[in-house]
This record gives C-alpha cells, sequence and structure tokens, in this order.
C-alpha cells in the first residue's frame, strides 16, 4: 500500500516544528482526498491553520467553539446532504481536552444519534494551545503547568476509546503518525463507513511532552511499542488488534525521552505499568490472541 503522493495541506503552516498534530492532518487529508470539510474547535490546529486569511489544510476549515465540534459537523453534514451534496466527508478535528472533557456532550450526542461524520481526537495528552494544562488525558505521573512537580497528575488517562464502544458507533480506530501506512488505512476505511466514526491518533507534542523536535517518530512508536498505546480498530463490533507487539518494550525506554517524566515517580512508573497490563488483559478478551496471553502471564 502507497501513500497517496498528492499533497492537499499547504506549506508552511504555524505548528511547532516536530509537531505530529500537523503531519497527522497531512496524512488524513492525503487519505480523505480534497472533498473534505474541517471542523475545528479552539486548539492548536487553529493556530496551526494560520491567522485570518490563511487557510494551510488546503480544504475548506469550519473554525468553532470549543464544546461544539461534533454538533457543528454534524449540522455540516445534514446542510450539505440537504443541499444535495453527499459526496463530502465532514471530519470534526478536535484535541483531548476537546474530546476527552469540554467536546465529549456534543462528541456523545453525535456519537449516539450515529450522524455521518468522522470525529478524530489528535491526543498530545494536555491543553497544549494554552500553556500545556492537565487534560483527562494527561497520564499518571506526567508534569504539566497544572500538575507541577511534586504535584505530578495523579489520576490515569481516561479510556476514550471504551467510551466510545459503548456508543454502537460503525467504526473506532487508533493510530500515530509513527505508523503512517496504518494511519492512512484506517482513515481510507473510515471514508467508506457510513454513520460516526471516531479514531484516537497519539499525538506527541515537542515542547509539551518536553522532547527534541527530531524525536516525534521515535516516541509515536514506542508508545505503541512499550504498549502504553495500542494500535486497533473497532469494525463494527469486530476487534482487530493492528499490530502485535511480540513483546513489550521496556516502559522507562518511552519515558525517558520525555521531560514530563523526569519527576514521575517509581510508584507512580509501576501504576502505568498495571494500568498498561489491565488495559491488554481487557482488550485481549475481546483479540483472544495465545501469544499475548502469555506475555501478560509471564512475569
Ligand atoms: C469554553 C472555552 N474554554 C476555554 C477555552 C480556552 N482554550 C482554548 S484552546 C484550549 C486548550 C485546548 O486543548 P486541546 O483540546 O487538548 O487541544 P491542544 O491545544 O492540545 O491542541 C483552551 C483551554 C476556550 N477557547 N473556550
Ligand atoms: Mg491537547
Amino acid at each position: 500500500m502507497k501513500i497517496n503522493k498528492e499533497e492537499i495541506m499547504l506549506k508552511n503552516n504555524l505548528a511547532c516544528p516536530g509537531c505530529s498534530a500537523s503531519l497527522a492532518m497531512r496524512l488524513a487529508l492525503k487519505a480523505l482526498g480534497k472533498k473534505t470539510v474541517v471542523v475545528i474547535p479552539a486548539c492548536c490546529w487553529t493556530v496551526i491553520n494560520g491567522t485570518t486569511g490563511f487557510n494551510h489544510a488546503g480544504v475548506p476549515v469550519f473554525h468553532t467553539a470549543f464544546e461544539t465540534t461534533a454538533a457543528v459537523a454534524s449540522g455540516i453534514k445534514v446542510a450539505l446532504r440537504r443541499g444535495g451534496e453527499t459526496g463530502v466527508t465532514v471530519m470534526g478535528w478536535a484535541g483531548d481536552g476537546g474530546t476527552f472533557d469540554i467536546g465529549l456532550q456534543a462528541l456523545s450526542g453525535a456519537a449516539e444519534r450515529n450522524e455521518d461524520i468522522i470525529h478524530v481526537c489528535y491526543d498530545n495528552e494536555a491543553y497544549m494551545n494554552t500553556g500545556i494544562q492537565r487534560s483527562s488525558a494527561t497520564p499518571i505521573g506526567a508534569e504539566t503547568t497544572t500538575t507541577p512537580p511534586p504535584h505530578l497528575k495523579s489520576r490515569p488517562k481516561k479510556d476514550i476509546m471504551t467510551i466510545m464502544e459503548a456508543h454502537n458507533i460503525p467504526y473506532i480506530a487508533s493510530a500515530t503518525v509513527g505508523f503512517p501506512i496504518d494511519l492512512t488505512k484506517k482513515f481510507e476505511k473510515a471514508k467508506k463507513t457510513k454513520g460516526f466514526r471516531f479514531i484516537l491518533i497519539f499525538s506527541p507534542c515537542p515542547p509539551g511532552h518536553k522532547f527534541p523536535e527530531n524525536k516525534t517518530i521515535t516516541i509515536s512508536k514506542l508508545a505503541v511499542e512499550t504498549g502504553i498505546f495500542p494500535l486497533y480498530e473497532i469494525d463494527n463490533g469486530r476487534y482487530k488488534l493492528s499490530r502485535k507487539p511480540s513483546k513489550f518494550l521496556q516502559l522507562e525506554e518511552y519515558l525517558q525521552l520525555q521531560g514530563r517524566f523526569k519527576n514521575t515517580t517509581k510508584e507512580q512508573i509501576e501504576q502505568i505499568k498495571d494500568n498498561i497490563r489491565n488495559m491488554w488483559k481487557r482488550l485481549n478478551l475481546r483479540f483472544q490472541d495465545e501469544a499475548i496471553t502469555k506475555m501478560l502471564t509471564r512475569d
């Protein structure tokens, strides 16, 4: 499988160097094509897309209030359909704040109604645009400006994939820019699917996670290979593991590259490891994969 060579997004957007959210949009639009409308709430992407008069996404973008992405995207899709435009993909593109937290009500409503839209969450695990405040997507032990040491985030990351699964929608997937072909395939599948589709993209952020800008892809890959961010799909209720780890890499390999975990305590690291193991046990009830069962029972 090849990634479409045609660039839809324009060059020189306002993203920070090494921004995975910028690369994620570039890949998503290559898969979805030009007949796409994007709805963006308050988030880094409001800035990335450019100041008034600029539109680096290269497709129509509707900027909306923080809590309204999925409601606005639903309305745009209906208006297009009423106007006879049936071939346009409408994609809400929100951060973790706009998805896990303040956008959750609109998201849940649109998912329950099975609106014909794609909601993408580029998850950089904090409110980055406003200065790195913690969100419910921030992992345990992470430093943010509202969880400074020694008061590091003490609660686990919210499990948004399971929340979305509970809505019985046709397509749910997790992806990251470290695996661009996998990400592209998921957007292609989402484009072909009717009804509500949800894609969670793990999105490392150099200034927010405090790592050098050339480590974005390494960290995206390590998140998958250490098991902290599993890549999978729930396609009409069928679970499919996209990348089967033969052995999880040591979580520390992932944590030590990021300044946000510089002060994370041993106990918090153990807590994260326990949570990863429990998450995989839960997921493997669906995958029923023998190799994973063996890996999880090994101490
Ligand atoms: C109702 C409302 N509350 C707060 C804000 C301020 N605000 C703008 S962007 C943002 C953070 C967005 O975080 P996230 O959705 O994770 O996107 P990111 O900035 O990380 O890309 C906040 C708090 C706002 N615009 N509207
Ligand atoms: Mg964020």
